[in-house]
């Protein structure tokens, strides 16, 4: 028992903690004061990939949840624990720590971090890695990790490796740690920089990388604490908006509710994105993108406020870019929006007293009232035993989804399909518009819907994507046995492949048998084996009535529903 070390800790005046640890680890002790650390910070979701190197932050964050204190999520490939860690930050507003081990492991999570940095998601990567004696030199597993995410983080890190066995939690690196975790947190949350997103703490660790882990974790670490950020931005000082011009008000991706809210205090039409968060109120304009484009509407704004990051509609972007128009960018989360080059950025806004313009707004309002009568025929005209097409398909996850329920779009034909169809309903939305990539929506889905249901919180999320959507985020339908269960449904538009492509420019220039093969990129995987493989439910509905039936389902595993769609 020469190993055998009787630690003495002193984190509780009076109260000797005396500990015996069979193997030692300057690695355990860092690991688990870092993540104690980030517990205190207000991390609440650690998503841990496995690995030999980073074994004792997993470890140590698998220890952190037998005592209550974290959720942790266990997902094989980065790529997937960086989106899950992603749709965590989404719904929670908290950074979600990934956990992993060197090499490629940290470069797949790349996708995930450049998503959180454009739409603003605050994340931490905890990056395991050599020390730095072993980089360069040919060693096993072993990369340029510091600065590997460089322009897209708030804050990055390259840690010495820990060489102190800390007795008590009260160490010289223990407190660097927890100065570390405090500044990478209050980072990721926006501290100093405009938006939320990932940090980067990058952990060198030497042999023995794991031991006993220390017996004074969650004695002196972990305490409940609010998020570290919290209380460190000022408010900002709104800017004034005087009533005089024709102006309205544009909900793009991550708008929020601000966007209604001004619109409606403003007396302003609201155009307002399925992905804002914003499409409700009375004031929300139906049929939007005719109405931008028609001269004597869109034609005679002289104003636009934006909210959030608009993408889905030309008509829009081709407003903002106008340099006629006054663009009045609101602050949010992500990269500023400047299209026209003399976007005016603002930190929030506030109307000036006096009257509304109700001609302008009436003049919308008969336009909007005229398209959402064509667009309830379009949506709820046909009979329930007929074909679904893409619009009675959004129409009816729209229907299902209630306010305490969280919907989930995926990049794909059919969020264009419900941005132009869909009327006004209250209920929260999350799409990666940051950068509208198709990888990671299942995962991002999941974590969302592990998030909103953290706490015993009723809700189902429903994801609606397409079939290359589902293909490229196959990985994330793997859980392991054990993992929390999401109550999701992933609502899958099978049409064989990328239409999305077939309404672009490019439907017109390429041959038909090169538009389909590079393109279109058909498929004939069969859904449900693969639903089946990885342990969920799999139904395919084929009439609007099945549909219904199957979106009302009870919520308690993961489904796919599968609804075929014509090309
Ligand atoms: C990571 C990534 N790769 C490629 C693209 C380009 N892209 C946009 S939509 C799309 C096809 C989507 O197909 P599907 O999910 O089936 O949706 P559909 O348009 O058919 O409804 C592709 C390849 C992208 N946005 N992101
Ligand atoms: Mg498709």
């Amino acid at each position: 028992m020469d190993r055998l070390s009787a630690v003495v800790g002193r984190s509780r005046p009076g109260a000797a903690v005396v500990s015996s640890r069979a193997i030692e680890s300057p690695a355990t002790d860092a690991a688990a004061a870092l993540l104690a650390a980030l517990v205190a910070s207000g991390v609440r979701h650690f998503v841990v990939s496995p690995g030999s190197r980073s074994q004792a932050l997993a470890l140590a964050a698998a220890e952190l949840e037998r005592r209550g204190a974290v959720r942790l999520h266990v997902r094989i490939d980065e790529r997937v624990a960086g989106f899950t860690a992603l749709g965590i930050g989404r719904e929670t507003g908290a950074p979600a720590a990934v956990v992993c081990t060197s090499g490629t492991a940290a470069a797949n999570l790349l996708p995930a971090v450049l998503e959180a940095h454009h739409a603003g998601v605050s994340m931490l990567l905890l990056t395991a890695d050599r020390p730095s004696e072993l980089r360069g030199v040919g060693a096993n597993q072993t990369t340029r990790q510091p600065g590997m995410f460089a322009p897209n983080v708030r804050f990055e890190v390259d840690l010495a490796a820990p060489e102190a066995i800390d007795a008590d939690g009260g160490g010289v690196q223990s407190a660097m740690l927890r100065a570390v975790a405090a500044e990478a947190v209050a980072a990721a949350l926006g501290a100093g920089a405009r938006s939320a997103g990932p940090a980067h703490l990058n952990l060198p660790y030497r042999e023995p990388l794991g031991g006993d882990l220390p017996p004074w974790l969650g004695v002196c670490g972990v305490r409940e604490a609010g998020l570290a950020a919290e209380a460190v931005e000022p408010e900002p000082r709104p800017h004034p908006l005087p009533r005089g011009p024709r102006t309205i008000v544009l909900a793009g991706a991550d708008a929020g509710t601000d966007a209604e809210a001004l619109a409606r205090a403003g007396g302003w039409p609201l155009v307002a994105e399925v992905v804002s968060g914003a499409r409700f109120g009375r004031n929300l304009m139906h049929g939007y993108r005719a109405l931008v484009a028609d001269p004597a509407l869109g034609g005679r704004i002289e104003r636009v406020v934006v909210f959030g990051h608009p993408t889905l509609a030309r008509e829009t972007a081709a407003l903002v870019s106008r340099p006629d128009v006054e663009v009045l960018a609101v602050r949010g989360p992500g990269e500023p929006l400047n299209l026209n080059g003399a976007t005016v950025a603002v930190d929030a806004v506030r109307v000036e007293p006096g009257e509304a313009d109700r001609r302008w707004l009436g003049a919308w309002m008969r336009a909007s009232r005229a398209a959402s009568a064509d667009l309830s025929a379009a949506a709820g005209g046909s009979p329930s035993a007929a074909p679904i097409d893409r619009a009675a398909l959004v129409d009816a996850v729209w229907r299902a989804t209630r306010p305490r329920d969280r919907l989930v779009f995926g990049s794909s034909t059919l969020v264009r399909v419900a941005d132009a169809v869909l009327v006004g309903k209250k209920i929260p939305v999350h799409a990666n518009r940051g950068l509208a990539g198709i990888d990671g929506t299942i995962a991002t889905a999941t974590g969302v819907a592990l998030a909103s249901q953290t706490g015993g919180r009723p809700g189902v999320t429903r994801l609606l994507l397409g079939d290359l959507a589902v293909l490229h985020d196959v990985g994330a339908l793997l859980l392991p046995p054990g993992e929390h269960e999401p109550r999701l449904q992933a609502i899958v538009g099978n049409d064989g492949g990328g239409t999305i492509f077939d309404a672009l420019e490019v439907a017109k220039i390429a041959g038909p048998d090169a538009m389909d093969r590079v393109l279109y990129a058909p498929h004939s995987v069969r859904l449900e084996h693969l639903a089946l493989a990885y342990g969920w439910e799999h139904e395919r509905v084929a009439t609007r009535a099945a549909l219904d039936l199957a979106l009302a389902s009870p919520a308690g595993r993961r489904r796919l529903i599968e609804v075929p769609l014509e090309r």
